[in-house]
């Protein structure tokens, strides 16, 4: 099986850890805490670590997918 990565990076509230929940075909590795900066202004929680997802496409490539922080 072919492995790649994609990393989602961006400002806060830009949707990558939508996209990630979206995307993946297991539940991802998630890490949304309860904002307590200026973000809490924009939305409630936020993404502290990263967050990790998988696709496997035709059973032969495996595409992992990060999200950091914004
Ligand atoms: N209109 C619209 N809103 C979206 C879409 N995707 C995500 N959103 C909304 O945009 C916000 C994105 O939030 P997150 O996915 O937490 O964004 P994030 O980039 O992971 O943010 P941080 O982890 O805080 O950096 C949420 O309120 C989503 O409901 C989209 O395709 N269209
Ligand atoms: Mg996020």
């Amino acid at each position: 099986m072919n492995d790649y990565k994609i990393i989602f990076a961006g400002p806060v509230g830009s949707g990558k850890t939508t996209a990630i929940n979206t995307l993946s075909d297991k539940a991802p590795v998630y890490t949304n805490q309860s904002a307590s900066d200026m973000t809490w202004m924009r939305k409630s929680k936020t993404t502290v670590a990263m967050d990790y997802g998988t696709m496997v496409l035709d059973g032969v490539e495996k595409i992992h997918l990060y999200g950091t922080p914004g």
